[in-house]
């Protein structure tokens, strides 16, 4: 039977591949499932640092269309892709996605849900869901704003149109644009240099930022200050500033 969604681990790394040719890996409810399945295996496995979330050469076009076409407003409900896309945004580790292809709709949502995004230069992303009736109801409308701004969020979603992954560069919606070929060797170079740092000051650095997105400005100061001052009860905060002062390289243990 064909595996929808592969897990690869390398090292410190987790890959999470969308394997769906046939439909442009688009988001049916099992592969939404499998991913989370795998998000949960994720998390119970204390040597990956970083995680890639990718697709065999399209990210993915979108949420299934044959899945939603008769799906009255309880049963569009009960599609929910959102559970699954919050746990991989609040996942501790950081999370990468590599784009290539197609990252639409529910596609591009999912990628939205990571703490960063390469493209291939081939890429083409946007929330199509407007010309299809709909809206975008992954995230779409509550991460896009928050990233990007309200302005070209709204110029996005309202028309419906795709970015090129230039074009996303320049709106901030990817950190980076590689040629085709080299994707996933800048995807892995990328977590490799994540997995090097200390995994809990980066995941103190990931609950910090999301968190304050979400409270009073306040708030998220002071939450940043606790996160900050933890950090120096661990053998991490020690060896790096050490390290820094003995002219050598850290090892950090992640403790
Ligand atoms: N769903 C189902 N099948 C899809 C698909 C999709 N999203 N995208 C592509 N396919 C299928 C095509 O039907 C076609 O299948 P066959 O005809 O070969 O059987 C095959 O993939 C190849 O596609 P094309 O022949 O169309 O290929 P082209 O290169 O000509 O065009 C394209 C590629 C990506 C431009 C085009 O396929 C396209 O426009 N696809 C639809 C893109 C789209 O509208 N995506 C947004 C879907 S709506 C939820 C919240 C949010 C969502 C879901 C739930 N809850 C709160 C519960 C998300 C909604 C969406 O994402």
């Amino acid at each position: 039977m064909e595996e929808f969604v592969l897990l690869e681990l390398m090292g410190p790394i987790a890959v999470i591949k969308i394997n769906r040719p046939k439909a442009l890996n688009a988001l049916s409810r099992e592969i939404v499932d499998l991913i989370d399945d795998k998000l949960e295996l994720i998390k119970k496995n204390k040597e990956i640092k970083a995680l890639i979330i990718t697709g065999d050469n399209n990210f993915a076009a979108g949420a299934d269309i044959v899945d939603m076409v008769d799906k009255n407003a309880k049963e569009a409900k009960a599609f929910l892709f959102s559970d699954t896309f919050s746990k991989l945004e609040s996942i501790e580790m950081p999370t990468i996605a590599a784009i290539c292809g197609y990252a639409l709709g529910g596609g591009l949502e999912l990628a939205l849900a990571c703490d960063l995004r390469i493209a291939s230069e081939d890429a083409q992303m946007g929330l199509p869901e407007i010309n299809l009736g709909i809206m975008p109801g992954a995230g779409g409308t509550v991460r896009l704003p928050r990233l990007i701004g309200e302005a070209k969020a709204k110029e996005l979603i309202y028309l419906g149109g795709r970015l090129s992954s230039q074009e996303a560069y320049q709106f901030g919606i990817v950190n980076k644009v590689v040629k085709t070929e080299e994707l996933m060797t800048e995807a892995l170079k990328m977590a490799g240099k994540l997995a090097e740092k200390s995994v809990i000051a980066l995941k103190a650095a990931k609950k910090s930022i999301n968190s304050g997105i979400e409270c009073t400005k306040a708030e998220a100061i002071n939450n940043e200050a606790e996160l900050w001052a933890a950090l120096f009860d661990s053998q991490d905060q020690k060896e790096g500033m050490k390290a820094f002062l003995e002219k050598r390289k850290p090892n950090y243990l992640g403790k």
